[in-house]
C-alpha cells in the first residue's frame, strides 16, 4: 500500500481499474446485466463504481482501508467511551470495533459489575460513600517506556467524578479504579510521564480541596484546583495510593495537561481558563460563567517542575488533606515548581511536541495556536526572570519571552497532534477542519481538510510518543448531520480516518460512534500488544489471583453450607455446569464460585441466575464469584449465556429456593 500512495492517486486508481477490468474482459458481457442491479463478484470495477456511484477517490479510499477476512488491522485505536463510562477499542484502518472494555460502568456482556469481583472494582470508585455507576471518560493514555507506548497498560479518567482507572492490556480488563479524594471533577488526565512513573490527574472545576463546603462568595479564597500525581507500581500493575501526592493549584479552571518528554522530561504543563474567577449567578442578574470567563485576553499556562515537586514532597514540605500529601502554592510558587505564563483567550489543548522542545496550546476564542519554547521557559524560571505575580503569589513569565511563535490557524483551534515529518495537525472546531502546519518553522497551515463536523480531538498514529508514525490521523467529530442513516434526534459521533502519508491529506473512512461522545484516543501499533488467549486455570482476572482461592477443578465440585451461608463450588465445561442443581432456603446467602475449566481458545461460557441481576462471562481458565441473597422463593433456571457448543441450550441447571418454614 505504501508504494501506491507515492503514485498520484488518480493514476493509481485508474491503473488498478484497468488492471482489474482486463481480467474481467471475457466475463464482462455476461455481467453487464448484473451491474445494473444485482452485482455479482465478477462485475467489473467500473461497473461497480457506476452502479454504486463511486468516484476514483472513493475506490482508492476503500482499497486503503479494506481489511479482508482473515487479515488484521495495523493499529489499535483506544478511544474514550465518553458518557458510556467505558473504552472503545477499534482497528485501524478498517475502523471496525473490536471491543468495549468495561471500566466505570457496568457492561453486561462481560458481566462487568454483575458479580462480586467486578463489583468490588466498581466500588473502589465510590465517592462520598456512594456507588457511582456512570462516568464521563475523556482521555485514555497508554503506558510508556522511554516516551514510547509499551503496550502494557491503559489509563483513563472520569471527568464527572474525578476518578482514574487502570486497564491491563494483557487481557483488556480493568484492574483498579482510584477515586480522587481532593477534587470534585477532573480533566487533565490520565496523562503519563515518559516512564509511567506517574499518572497525572488534574482537576477541572475548582472546589474546596477534600470535598468540603465553602460559600461560592469565597471562591477566590477557598476554592482550588489540584494536580494529583498517582504513583504507578509497574510490578503490581496498580496505582500505589500511599506513594501518590498532589499539588494545590489556583482556582483557575485547569483544562488539558501534558507531561514533558526528552528536553522537557520532569516538567508538565496545564492550560487553564476562567482566570477571571467567574462564578455565575444568572438568577440574580449576574453574567453567566460563560461570558464572565471570557473577559481576559490572557489566561495562564501552568508550568510545573514535577521532579522538583517530588523532592519537596519527599522532604515533607506538604500538608495532608483528605489523607493525601499536598504541596501547597506558597511552597511551589517560591521554589520554582509552579510558574505561570499567559496564554491567549480561553485556551484548550496542551500538547508537547515529540522532541519535547515545545508545548502547543490552542485558543477556543483565538485564531492562533501558540508554541511555547521549553528551553526559554526553563531559563526564565532558573533566572527568576518574571514580569509579576498573580494574586496567589505565583510568578508569571512574560508571554513574549516564553514563546517560540504563533500560527494563525483559523476559527477555534483545539488540539494538536504530530507526525514523523515535523508536521502538526490541529483540530479546528468552528471551521470543521484539520489544519496541517509545520511545528519546526511555524508557517501558516499548509493545508486544511474539511471534516464532518465540529471536530474536537484528533489522534495520530503513535502520536504522543517521542517518535510518531505519521500515516493516519483520526478526526473525532462531535456532529454528524447528513453522514449516516437517521436514528432519531441523538446522532452518532463521527470518527473520520484521514490518510496523511501522501502530499495531501485524504479522507478515507467514516465510522459512526453509536455509544457515546468519545473525547480523546490513542493509536498504537498492533504488534506492540500481546494479550493472553486463555487464562491459566482458575485465574481471577480481577484480583489477579492465579488461581483464585475458590477456584474449582473437575471432580472437586461441591456445595458447602454454614448456617444460612451456602457456597457452591462449580465448574463449567462444554456443555454442563457441575453441580446443576442447587437447593437453598429462602433467605440464604448464596455464593457461586464458578470456574471455566476449558483450556481451548475462544471457549467462553457465561452464567446467570434468573431474577438475581447477576451475570459472569467465563473466558477459558477464568474463575468468578457471585453472591446474592436468595430472598424470593421459586424455581430459577440458571444457564450458560454464550452459544458455546451444539448443546449450549442444554447447558443449564436449577436454583430451587424453598419457602421459609416458620
Ligand atoms: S476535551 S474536545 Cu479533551 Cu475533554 Cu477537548
Ligand atoms: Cu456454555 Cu453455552
Amino acid at each position: 500500500m505504501r508504494a501506491y500512495t507515492l503514485i498520484g492517486s488518480t493514476l493509481f486508481a485508474t491503473g488498478l481499474i484497468t488492471l482489474l477490468a482486463v481480467g474481467c474482459e471475457n466475463r464482462h458481457e455476461a455481467n453487464k446485466q448484473a451491474a445494473t442491479g444485482n452485482l455479482g463478484a465478477s462485475a467489473s470495477v467500473k461497473d461497480l463504481m457506476a452502479a454504486r456511484d463511486l468516484s476514483e477517490a472513493d475506490v482508492e479510499a476503500a482499497l486503503k482501508t479494506y481489511v479482508p477476512t482473515g487479515k488484521m488491522d495495523e493499529y489499535y485505536l483506544f478511544a474514550s467511551g465518553g458518557q458510556s463510562g467505558n473504552v472503545n477499542v477499534i482497528g485501524v484502518p478498517s475502523m471496525r470495533m473490536l471491543k468495549v472494555i468495561g471500566v466505570f460502568t457496568p457492561e453486561s456482556w462481560q458481566g462487568w459489575g454483575f458479580g462480586d469481583d467486578t463489583e468490588s472494582i466498581l466500588d473502589q470508585g465510590n465517592q462520598g460513600g456512594r456507588k457511582i455507576r456512570w462516568a464521563d471518560v475523556h482521555h485514555p493514555n497508554l503506558s510508556e517506556t522511554k516516551g514510547d507506548y509499551d503496550g502494557k497498560y491503559l489509563f483513563v479518567n472520569d471527568k464527572a467524578n474525578a476518578r482514574v482507572a487502570v486497564v491491563d492490556l494483557e487481557d483488556f480488563t480493568t484492574k483498579q479504579i482510584v477515586a480522587n479524594p481532593l477534587a470534585a471533577s477532573d480533566h487533565g488526565g490520565a496523562f503519563v510521564t515518559p516512564n509511567t512513573e506517574y499518572i497525572i490527574e488534574t482537576s477541572q472545576y475548582p472546589a474546596p480541596l477534600g470535598r468540603e463546603y465553602a460559600p461560592i462568595e469565597e471562591y477566590a479564597a477557598k476554592y482550588r484546583g489540584v494536580a494529583v500525581f498517582w504513583k504507578f507500581d509497574r510490578e503490581k500493575g496498580r496505582i500505589d495510593k500511599d506513594k501518590s501526592w498532589a499539588m494545590e493549584l489556583p482556582p483557575y479552571t485547569q483544562d488539558l495537561a501534558d507531561a514533558g518528554k526528552l528536553d522537557s522530561d520532569g516538567w508538565m504543563y496545564i492550560n487553564s481558563f476562567n482566570t477571571e474567577l467567574a462564578v455565575g449567578g444568572t438568577l440574580d442578574g449576574k453574567p453567566p460563567i460563560e461570558s464572565g470567563a471570557s473577559q481576559n485576553d490572557m489566561d495562564y499556562l501552568h508550568v510545573i517542575n514535577w521532579k522538583k515537586a517530588e523532592e519537596l514532597v519527599a522532604a515533607g514540605k506538604t500538608k495532608t488533606i483528605a489523607g493525601m500529601r499536598v504541596l501547597m502554592m506558597d511552597v511551589s510558587g517560591s521554589e520554582g515548581v509552579l510558574t505561570l505564563v499567559g496564554e491567549p483567550k480561553s485556551p484548550h489543548g496542551c500538547d508537547v511536541t515529540p522532541d519535547g522542545k515545545h508545548v502547543v496550546v490552542g485558543g477556543k476564542l483565538d485564531t492562533h495556536t501558540t508554541i511555547y519554547d521549553v528551553a526559554k521557559m526553563k531559563q526564565l524560571i532558573a533566572d527568576k526572570k518574571f514580569e509579576g505575580k498573580d494574586a496567589y503569589g505565583l510568578p508569571i513569565m512574560a508571554f513574549k519571552e516564553a514563546i517560540a511563535g504563533q500560527v494563525e490557524i483559523g476559527l477555534g483551534p483545539l488540539h494538536t497532534v504530530f507526525d514523523d515529518q515535523g508536521n502538526a495537525y490541529t483540530s479546528v472546531f468552528i471551521e470543521s477542519v484539520v489544519a496541517k502546519w509545520s511545528y519546526r518553522d511555524y508557517t501558516k497551515p499548509v493545508e486544511k481538510l474539511k471534516v464532518h463536523y465540529n471536530i474536537g480531538h484528533l489522534v495520530s498514529a503513535e502520536g504522543d510518543t517521542v517518535s510518531p508514525d505519521g500515516k493516519y490521523v483520526v478526526a473525532m467529530n462531535k456532529m454528524s448531520m447528513d453522514r449516516f442513516l437517521p436514528v432519531g434526534p441523538l446522532y452518532p459521533q463521527n470518527f473520520q480516518l484521514v490518510g496523511i502519508e501522501g502530499p495531501a491529506m485524504r479522507l478515507l473512512a467514516d465510522m459512526p460512534m453509536p455509544n457515546s461522545e468519545p473525547h480523546y484516543a490513542q493509536m498504537i501499533k498492533a504488534d506492540k500488544i500481546k494479550p493472553v488467549k486463555v487464562y491459566k486455570p482458575g485465574t481471577n482476572p480481577v484480583t489477579g489471583a492465579e488461581p483464585d482461592p475458590n477456584a474449582v477443578v473437575g471432580g472437586k465440585e461441591r456445595i458447602v453450607r454454614n448456617g444460612n451461608r451456602v457456597e457452591v463450588f462449580m465448574t463449567a465445561v462444554r456443555s454442563h455446569f457441575t453441580p446443576d442443581r442447587i437447593e437453598v432456603e429462602q433467605g440464604d446467602v448464596v455464593t457461586i464460585h464458578v470456574s471455566n475449566v476449558e483450556t481451548a481458545e475462544d471457549q467462553t461460557h457465561g452464567i446467570t441466575f434468573n431474577m438475581y441481576n447477576v451475570h459472569s462471562s467465563l473466558e477459558p481458565g477464568k474463575t468468578a464469584n457471585i453472591t446474592f441473597t436468595a430472598d424470593v422463593p421459586g424455581a430459577y433456571p440458571f444457564y450458560c449465556t454464550e452459544f458455546c457448543s451444539a448443546l449450549h441450550l442444554e447447558m443449564l441447571g436449577y436454583l430451587l429456593v424453598k419457602p421459609k418454614q416458620n
